[in-house]
């Protein structure tokens, strides 16, 4: 008999859902209209969980799955599922640590070009007309601000943190970071936030989110100052939304580029308006290769679980 997985978030690639389907019986809780009914009809007989990094699983939802054995997140941020609870229950959580660290890298680096430069304001300008209708084409647009040579501060010097670095280095921009301690990195070691924010031209958060804190509130963003850029491509709730809405608007802040929101998929609707940010739906790691790669791994961590084997990137 296959096991029954229940899904919590879509997976995109079709060869691993091919895969997905050949191998277990999937239960998609995600398209279920009253899921409160679909977990009470089928919850008795969930040996795993897909879900997503965002979307993680309550403690009130595995309490309803009692023979669950595995909880595959198809990401890497595990902030979103109980793991006190899992691993009391003794439920393997694993996450698809390494597959897309890449991905979320070079997307730190778009975000940050792309506020900097104002690349969604250029094509915004040239879409609706205005360039070829404007008086002054040759002077389209206010100047941007330079990218190589930023002082950039990482938030995390994580596998993510530490690909941006990277990348950032390749512009020359000197770096420097924090995080809980210093690691065996050659970039400056920063202890305090708010010094780094005020040390940095550019903020890049790349953090993990497990304490739940906004670690950049209104005193870190006041340092990052007038001139200073905030990017995450992390997790919204490491920021403080509100203080980060009134700093733009107060012109505290140069700018910022996001990819990630306190309560996705809504997004304070005072940035709609702004030519100083860059916003994306969450999809730093949504490309072909590297949502094939995670799908694999996800598929990997049912598989091993269910023979018994211990599967890569256990985080509990
Ligand atoms: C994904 C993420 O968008 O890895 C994470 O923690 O948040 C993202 O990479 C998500 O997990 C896709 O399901």
């Amino acid at each position: 008999m296959k096991p029954e997985i229940l899904q919590l978030s879509p997976i995109l690639i079709p060869e691993i859902r091919e895969r997905l389907e050949e191998l277990f019986v999937i239960r998609r809780y995600y398209e279920q209209s009253d899921k409160a009914a679909y977990v009470a009809e089928h919850g008795a007989a969930i040996r795993g969980v897909i879900t997503g990094g965002h979307t993680g699983i309550s403690q009130a939802l595995m309490a309803q799955l009692p023979q669950l054995q595995v909880v595959a997140v198809n990401g890497v941020g595990t902030d979103a599922v109980d793991l006190a609870y899992a691993r009391d229950r003794g439920i393997t959580v694993t996450a698809t640590i390494g597959a897309l660290t890449e991905d979320v890298a070079d997307l730190a680096i778009g975000l940050l070009i792309g506020v900097c430069r104002g690349l969604c304001t250029g094509d915004r300008y040239v879409r609706s007309g205005q360039w070829a209708t404007s008086a002054t084409p040759l002077v389209p647009l206010p100047l941007a601000r330079q990218v190589s040579g930023m002082r950039i501060g990482i938030v995390g010097m994580g596998r993510v943190g530490r690909a941006v670095a990277v990348r950032a280095a390749a512009f020359g921009c000197p770096i420097r970071y924090t995080d809980l301690q210093a690691v065996d990195v050659p970039y400056g070691f920063e202890p305090y936030l708010e010094q780094l924010a005020a040390d940095s031209d550019a903020l890049i958060l790349a953090a993990a989110a497990d304490q739940g804190t906004a670690l950049v509130d209104s005193r870190v963003l006041r340092a990052l100052g007038p001139e200073g850029y905030l990017i995450n491509i992390a997790r919204g709730k490491l920021v403080d939304e509100q203080a980060l809405v009134s700093a733009l608007q107060a012109g505290e802040i140069a700018g910022a580029a996001l990819d990630v929101f306190v309560d996705e998929p809504r997004v304070p609707a005072e940035l709609f308006e702004r030519e100083d940010i860059v916003l994306q739906p969450h999809r730093a790691s949504a490309t072909v290769q590297t949502r094939t790669r995670m799908g694999e791994m996800v598929v990997a961590s049912l598989v091993d679980v269910f023979a018994g084997r211990a599967p890569k990137g256990v985080v509990v």
